[in-house]
C-alpha cells in the first residue's frame, strides 16, 4: 500500500510537469494555440474582448509582449507591442516559425520568418538549410499598427507602437496542414535605442538557429486554466505532501 501510494503520487507529480513544460526546444518558453474565442479585428486597435481569451506571453525582462491565436482556423494571428515611440527606416517586427518543429542550427524548408521594416515593407522568408531566402510567392500578411496614447491599453502607461498582423499558415508552407507543435520567436528592434538592441522571446533567441526559439506546443480552445502554472504548483504540493506522508507514516501502513 505505501509503496502504491509513493509511487502514484511521484508519478502524479511527474505527469503535471511533463504536462506543462512541454519539450521546447528552448525549455521554458511554450505558449499554447487558442483556435476559439472572439474573432480579431486586424485594425492594430487592442480590443479588451478580442483578446481576452487568447494566450499573451510577456516578454521578460522588458516591458513589452506578444500575444498568439489562431484565428478562424488556419489563420495565425499575432499582436506585438512595446515602448518604441520613433519611426525609424531600421524599425523591425519579427517572426520565425519552426513549422515542422524540428529545431536545428539553420533554418530549413519548413521554417518561415516574417519581416515587417520601418513600419512599412513586409516580406516572409523561408530557410533553405543554411539561411533565409525570399519565398518566391509571398503570402497574403494582414497587418496593420498604431502609434498611440494608452487608450484601452491599461499595462502601458505612454505611447508606444502596436501592430496586430495575420497569416494564412497554409501559404507559408506544407507545414500549414497540420497543427502544433511548431517552433517560435518573436522580436522586435527599435532603431532609436540601439543600446537596447532587439527584444525576443525567447529573450537570448537567435533567428537563424531554430535550436534557440521556443514552442507553440499544443493547442486548445481556450486557455488551459487546468494547466496554469498555480493549480500545477498547488497539484505538485499535494503530491509530494502524500509521498512525504508515506514515507513518515510508513509504520502504519500494512504490507
Ligand atoms: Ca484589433
Ligand atoms: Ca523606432
Ligand atoms: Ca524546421
Amino acid at each position: 500500500m505505501k509503496r502504491f501510494a509513493i509511487t502514484f503520487a511521484l508519478l502524479m507529480l511527474c505527469c503535471l510537469l511533463l504536462a506543462n513544460m512541454g519539450f521546447a526546444a528552448e525549455p521554458g518558453y511554450d505558449i499554447t494555440e487558442v483556435y476559439q474565442g472572439v474573432d480579431i479585428t486586424i485594425d492594430g486597435v487592442f480590443d479588451e474582448a478580442e483578446w481576452e481569451d487568447k494566450w499573451i506571453e510577456w516578454m521578460d525582462p522588458y516591458d513589452a509582449r506578444y500575444a498568439f491565436a489562431m484565428d478562424g482556423v488556419p489563420l495565425q494571428t499575432w499582436f506585438i507591442e512595446f515602448l518604441d515611440t520613433t519611426n525609424d527606416a531600421e524599425d523591425v517586427w519579427q517572426i520565425c516559425i519552426d513549422g515542422d518543429a524540428s529545431d536545428g542550427t539553420a533554418p530549413d524548408e519548413q521554417d518561415n520568418k516574417i519581416e515587417i521594416v520601418g513600419h512599412e515593407t513586409v516580406t516572409v522568408y523561408v530557410g533553405d538549410g543554411q539561411g533565409w531566402v525570399e519565398m518566391t510567392t509571398q503570402p497574403t500578411v494582414d497587418w496593420m499598427e498604431s502609434l498611440t496614447t494608452t487608450s484601452g491599453r491599461p499595462v502601458f502607461e505612454s505611447d508606444h507602437y502596436f501592430v496586430e498582423l495575420q497569416v494564412s499558415k497554409e501559404e507559408l508552407g506544407a507545414w500549414g496542414a497540420n497543427p502544433p507543435p511548431h517552433g517560435l520567436r518573436v522580436a522586435m528592434y527599435d532603431a532609436s535605442n540601439e543600446a537596447q538592441g532587439w527584444i525576443a522571446w525567447p529573450p537570448e533567441s537567435d533567428p537563424d538557429i531554430p535550436d534557440t526559439w521556443g514552442r507553440i506546443a499544443d493547442y486548445a480552445g481556450s486557455i488551459p486554466e487546468s494547466l496554469s502554472l498555480g493549480v500545477v504548483a498547488l497539484l505538485s504540493s499535494v503530491a509530494v505532501a502524500i509521498a512525504i506522508y508515506s514515507v513518515r507514516n510508513r509504520k502504519k501502513f500494512p504490507k
